[in-house]
């Protein structure tokens, strides 16, 4: 009987809205905190079948709705080598999630399991963690109730930023092979990252602090916690100002601070008091983006975003890589979405020549395509990335015998990059870490950095229709597929413009469309971006 099935059983406390579909998203299942409950223990009971599905593997669960606001919460797996979910298992995240009672999730749950030939008889292993959303708890007892009912082991790492778990996920999965990640734990993660940063750093200096605004989410505890495990300023360290790291008033998440806040309204957040010239940087709520900014006395503020982050980290480290007598031995690449600034992506192929690959948003699309490199650099605009290196790169990487003291310095920096940067997924410490040490070395201040090249003025907004679905996309999410027509009228407009691009796509985090638009002056940015997000607003009704 029904009841009696412990799956059942235990959903029957989780009931699904009746009135909802659900569909994993841009970054998994994301949406108002209340309706998240069945939702949470359903990704419980993927988990467990992921988990035996590959072996008894651990498998990792974040609960966390990263940039949205306070009253909304996520929740996402992480796969064994602490990559997203392999995209196919989305597929059936969404089947779970949707069955319309207790008894069809069981039908579905045993489906799974026999379409996929999974083996019951496999031990599952889950780890968890989550951000400091008030809901969190509360969908961590949804999570838990569907780990006991599935039968599987787990453990609860309470708060986590989510590159920490994905971090730890891997950790657990390679302990004892050759591919040893390092230790799986919160501790671990602080000393081979403040290590690998002593050590790519050497004896440069750097110059003046990096405040770094945390989103009053989990990255402020958990910077505060870094901190004390790198060297401190008296001792020629970084001095890392952390501000807005309130987290005890959940509700002050996201809100007028973060990257997300910097990036869409492309100024500081007012609570920023910054002189000219100063290094100003902002996490979003779970610590996986990162923007940097500054202000001068001359033009006021400067956004230095994800595009910026990656091509300077292509840039240095293809040029450590020819210092180190690497050069022809490892191809560097770098992978962006539609919304990479036109002028960062002629940066890239025509002074750092370099290769673009353009991929849908979701670092799950960016990360794949990176792999394809020796050296795969991908950032999202909106700060979301890293580099990957790819198991050939790293073996050259650690065998090459240099050849000269200058080839073997900069080998030892390169070595240290491959520890310092979190390959698993994009993570905010990680790649503020490896800023700071690339701005040291190069003597770079902030404007330095913003001088490689000039952005196009752009504009980023944000539209609320009716049913964001009906606005499917093609090429790259840069052309609109329907409604039918919608497309043929942003290129109207865009012809109108010099330098005018411009697109439109549906949120896969948020419920609305988001309209990018960049043109040769900023009122004309502006413009094409009103009169596109006009369009978008009248095809949405
Ligand atoms: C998530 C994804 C990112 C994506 C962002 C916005 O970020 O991990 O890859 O760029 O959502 O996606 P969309 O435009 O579809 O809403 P985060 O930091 O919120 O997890």
């Amino acid at each position: 009987m029904a009841s009696q099935n412990p799956i059942a059983a235990a959903s029957a406390k989780f009931p699904k809205p009746a009135d909802r579909t659900f569909q994993y998203g841009t970054a998994g299942f994301r949406m108002k905190a209340a309706l998240l409950d069945s939702v949470v223990y359903r990704v419980g009971l993927l988990a467990a079948l992921r988990s035996r599905k590959l072996n008894g593997q651990v498998i990792g669960v974040i609960i966390t709705a990263s940039h949205n606001p306070p009253d909304d919460n996520g929740v996402k797996l992480v796969d064994p080598m602490g990559e997203m979910l392999e995209q196919f298992w989305e597929t059936y995240a969404t089947i779970l999630a949707n069955a319309p009672s207790d008894q069809a999730l069981v039908e579905a749950y045993d489906k799974l399991t026999a379409d996929l030939k999974i083996d019951t008889a496999v031990q599952p292993r889950v780890i968890f963690a989550r951000d400091t959303r008030a809901s969190g708890l509360r969908l961590v007892s949804a999570l838990v109730a569907a780990l006991e009912a599935s039968g599987t082991e787990y453990t609860d790492y309470k708060l986590l930023t989510t590159p920490q778990l994905h971090y730890i996920t891997r950790c657990l999965n390679t302990k004892g092979t050759a591919y040893e990640y390092g230790e799986p734990t919160e501790q671990g993660y602080y000393e081979k990252t403040a290590a690998s940063f002593k050590a790519a750093t050497g004896h440069k200096k750097f110059n003046g602090p990096v405040t770094v605004d945390c989103a009053n989410g989990v990255g402020g505890p958990k910077l505060r916690e870094l901190i004390k495990y790198l060297p401190s300023p008296s001792e020629g360290g970084l001095e890392i100002k952390v501000v807005n790291d309130n987290v005890v008033e959940p509700e002050r998440l996201n809100q007028q601070c973060g990257a997300d806040f910097v990036k869409t309204n492309q100024r500081a957040p007012p609570s920023s008091h910054s002189t000219p010239l100063a290094r100003c940087a902002s996490l979003d709520g779970d610590a996986d983006r990162l923007m940097y900014y500054f202000v001068d006395s001359d033009h006021g503020f400067h956004l230095l975003d994800g595009d910026r982050i990656a091509t300077l980290a292509a840039l240095f480290i293809g040029d450590l890589a020819r210092n180190a007598g690497l050069g022809e031995k490892l191809k560097v690449g770098v992978v962006q979405t539609a919304y990479a600034n036109g002028a960062s992506t002629s940066y890239i192929t025509q002074d750092l020549k370099l290769p673009v690959v353009c991929t849908p948003t979701g670092v799950k699309h960016l990360h794949h395509a990176a792999t394809k490199f020796d050296v795969g650099v991908y950032f999202e605009a909106n700060g979301h990335g890293t580099v990957v290196f790819s198991d050939v790169a790293l073996k050259r990487i650690n065998k090459y015998e240099p050849q000269s003291p200058a080839q073997s310095s900069s080998l030892n920096v390169l070595r240290a990059l491959t520890a310092l940067i979190n390959q698993t997924v994009g993570d905010a410490f990680s790649d503020l870490l490896l800023v700071e040490l690339i701005l040291a070395h190069k003597s770079w201040g902030p404007k330095e950095w913003d001088l490689t090249y000039t952005d196009l003025p752009n504009r980023l907004g944000r539209i609320e229709v009716a049913d964001r679905i009906i606005f499917k996309t093609t090429a790259a999410e840069r052309k609109l597929e329907s409604p039918p027509g919608v497309q043929a009228q942003i290129d109207g407009l865009v012809g109108k413009y010099k330098n005018g691009r411009s697109f439109a796509r549906a949120s896969g985090t948020e419920d609305a469309v988001r309209v990018y638009a960049e043109a040769a002056t900023k009122g004309e940015a502006d413009d094409l971006a009103a009169k596109v997000a006009d369009v978008v607003k009248r095809a949405g009704v």
